[in-house]
């Protein structure tokens, strides 16, 4: 298993890659160009602006997340082959630079949905949180909430720009349910490969979240069955998974080491989140530590071990901590995915002790 930690870049981040060289075992930053909203081309020197950068402090920069697919695509309009020509360039160029795997979601219009991004724990700490049923069916009054409560950062999939044009988006995906879905991922995925394979890039999907449509949108990668048939429907080493434990935790049927277990070869990027889900169906997102939440980390860390996993590990959101939440991005501020970090490794070294015959 290979540590990493997801970084925003420079001047986009309130950490900075020296904070991050102080975290024990952090081998490799995982990155993005975030100014691109998805279907920009991404240029040679803005990439080797950022990997020389990440290099330089020491950091391998192996993994991308994300690089974004435009809506036309998961719509399956008849300007998606543009917008997948321009998504083969950016293979290209990453692979040729080392690149060796690039996280995406396949979800419609948002990434993940949170309906509070500062509530507060039991602890004093404060958190992702997300209440069932606040999300009505009409996104704008979602989004209008974002816009709100984001201050200075936005949520991936919520910018200005893209609510502005929400109901416009809404209606292109009128007729797009879950087997259209999964067709026009199988048709991006099956033009891509032969490019992945010639760059030795992997594609890893990154699950929903939450793990239920919303908003009367489909979607697809939410539980064990949904992940079987996105693996089977194209069988190609190249296409794998991001297996993210928060996105598929807040539903208590996804028995998530044994997911781990069952698609472990496919599994090329590992995000661990824990999230305490209550009765009502209500979850918070809470420290990494298997007792504070519902997901079982030493059970999922034990099936990635047991397994002999090389892949690459991040910790997912954290708690904002001690105040830093006035500065830092919602979920992923510095001291609750360092002290994430340093759980899993301590899990980690331990079951590689007791392997060894310690
Ligand atoms: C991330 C996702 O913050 C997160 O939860 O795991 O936003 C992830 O980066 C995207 O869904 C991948 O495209
Ligand atoms: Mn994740």
């Amino acid at each position: 298993m290979q540590m990493t930690w997801r970084w925003y870049g420079e001047g986009n981040d309130s950490i900075t890659l020296d904070h991050i060289r102080q975290i024990p075992g952090v081998e490799g930053i995982v990155w993005s160009l975030h100014n691109k909203v998805a279907g920009e081309v991404w240029e040679e020197e803005e990439i080797d602006k950022v990997m020389d950068l990440i290099k330089s402090k020491g950091f391998n920069a192996d993994v991308v997340e994300s690089v974004n697919v435009h809506d036309d695509i998961k719509i399956g309009l008849p300007t998606r082959d543009k917008y997948i020509d321009i998504y083969i360039d950016t293979i290209r160029k990453l692979g040729a630079r080392g690149v060796k795997v690039i996280c995406y979601n396949f979800m419609p219009v948002f990434d993940w949905t949170r309906t509070d991004l500062y509530k507060e724990l039991p602890d004093g700490s404060n958190s992702l949180f997300y209440e069932k049923d606040a999300i009505v069916n009409d996104p704008n009054i979602m989004a209008e909430r974002i816009l709100k409560g984001a201050g200075k950062y936005t949520m991936p999939g919520w910018e200005p720009e893209r609510i502005a044009k929400l109901d416009e988006l809404f209606k292109s995906y009128a007729g797009v349910d879950e087997d259209k879905l999964f067709e026009n991922l199988k048709y991006f995925l099956e033009r891509i490969m032969p490019v992945c394979e010639e760059q030795d890039v992997k594609m890893a999907i990154h699950p929903d979240d939450p793990p239920w449509p919303i908003f009367g949108l489909p979607r697809i990668i939410r539980s064990r069955d949904h992940i079987k048939r996105f693996l089977d429907q194209v069988d190609n080493p190249y296409s794998g998974l991001t297996l993210c434990t928060g996105s598929l935790g807040p539903n208590l049927f996804n028995d998530i080491p044994s997911i781990v277990r069952e698609f472990h070869d496919r599994i090329y990027f590992a995000h661990i989140r824990n999230v305490k889900v209550y009765e009502n169906g209500d979850f918070s997102e809470v420290s990494h530590r298997g007792k504070d939440g519902n997901v079982d980390v030493y059970e999922v860390l034990k099936a990635y071990h047991d397994n002999g996993y090389t892949g690459y590990l991040r910790p997912d959101h954290g708690r904002h901590l001690w105040g830093e939440e006035k500065d830092c991005r919602p979920g992923y501020g510095l001291y609750d995915r360092a002290l994430g970090v340093m759980y899993m490794l301590g899990v980690w070294d331990s079951l590689d002790k007791r392997k060894g015959g310690h």
